[in-house]
């Protein structure tokens, strides 16, 4: 394994043995003939969709920016006293995604079906995947590949953090937007299974739909302090105790003096440290049953020093080991 792959690949998966660099994971070329090595705690997987933007585009570079932050980054996170050294990381390179997408439903079952794929080939049984986006439609297709992995058990709950609702059933004309990804969530897997923090953008409509579906955000007013932190723990109290937990982060639920790289900046959002404390509290309060998260709306071409991407990167890195460690985790530790 090359210390410089010919491509960014996610922090630690550069350095773990056997990996065979990005797009062939779990694999090594061993005297010209593959060798399985073993499952991924953590596998990265790359989702550069971009067809649901409104207001702009750009998500679609999103993986290519995050993998690229990552390097700034240690393998030990200082909160967890953990290392991703300690785990083995798999990065899987990018689903195959057209531009301009003729036809996004079919794209929709492609990602769906390419991801579970990976994670039936490649993820540990208690391992953690992460996808990189792609606009925040990428998570649709991503909940789906894990409702048809559960089928015989309880399907996934989610849990969204976004400054926006996404409640529309259609937005200028569409049902895949990215202004209706909680929406379609829902119709997915039923309203107790679905739930969103953080949010503060949305529309009367759609604030009276939110109360209707209990979720945490919709008593809390507007503009009032988010204590995110604590809005994860009401939404985890809410939802059901079973089925594997899909946590997906919008990156513009940050303020966007923080996170300036997203399609839809909404003033009035949480500061990094904030974002990153909810993040560790979601991940160690759910441990084990943490299996998918996404991070999702980074647009590099609007990330003034790649604070945005490097967040992400964060991010995920906090969740893989905050799974692992009850260190930092506010209140707790
Ligand atoms: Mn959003």
């Amino acid at each position: 394994m090359s210390e410089s792959p010919a491509a960014p690949v996610f922090l630690a998966a550069r350095r773990t043995p056997g990996t065979g660099g990005p797009g062939i994971p779990g694999r090594a070329v061993a005297a010209g003939r593959p060798r399985p090595v073993a499952r991924a705690d953590l596998l990265i997987c790359g989702v550069p969709w971009d067809t649901g933007s409104s207001f702009r585009r750009g998500p679609a570079a999103g993986p290519a920016a995050i993998r690229e932050a990552s390097w700034v980054l240690e393998e030990y996170s200082l909160a967890a006293r953990r290392s991703l050294e300690e785990l083995v990381v798999l990065d899987a390179g990018d689903c195959p995604v057209r531009a301009g997408d003729p036809d996004p439903e079919a794209t929709a079952q492609s990602i769906a079906e390419w991801a579970r794929g990976l994670v039936s080939a490649h993820l540990a049984p208690d391992g953690l995947m992460a996808a990189l986006g792609g606009d925040h439609l990428a998570t649709v297709p991503l909940v789906r590949a894990w409702r048809d992995l559960a089928v015989g058990g309880p399907p996934p709950c989610v849990l969204i953090l976004d400054a926006h609702a996404d409640l529309r059933h259609q937005y200028e004309g569409q049902t895949w937007s990215h202004a209706c990804v909680t929406a379609r969530l829902i119709e997915m897997l039923g309203p107790a299974r679905v739930q969103a923090v953080g949010v503060r953008s949305a529309t009367a409509e759609e604030t009276d739909v939110a109360r209707e579906l209990g979720l945490a955000w919709s008593w809390r007013g507007v503009p009032e302090p988010v204590d995110i932190v604590r809005e994860t723990d009401e939404a985890l109290a809410r939802l059901p105790a079973d089925g594997p937990l899909y946590l997906s982060v919008d990156i513009d639920v940050c303020d966007p003096g923080a996170a300036p790289g997203v399609g839809a900046p909404e003033p009035g959002g949480v500061s990094a440290l904030e974002l990153i404390r909810a993040v560790r509290n979601v991940a160690y309060g759910a441990m084990g049953r943490l299996r998918a998260m996404d991070v999702v709306e980074v647009s590099p071409e609007h990330d003034a020093g790649g604070a945005t991407a490097t967040l992400a990167a964060k991010l995920v890195r906090e969740a893989a080991l905050a799974r692992l460690s009850p260190w930092g985790i506010g209140r707790r530790g």
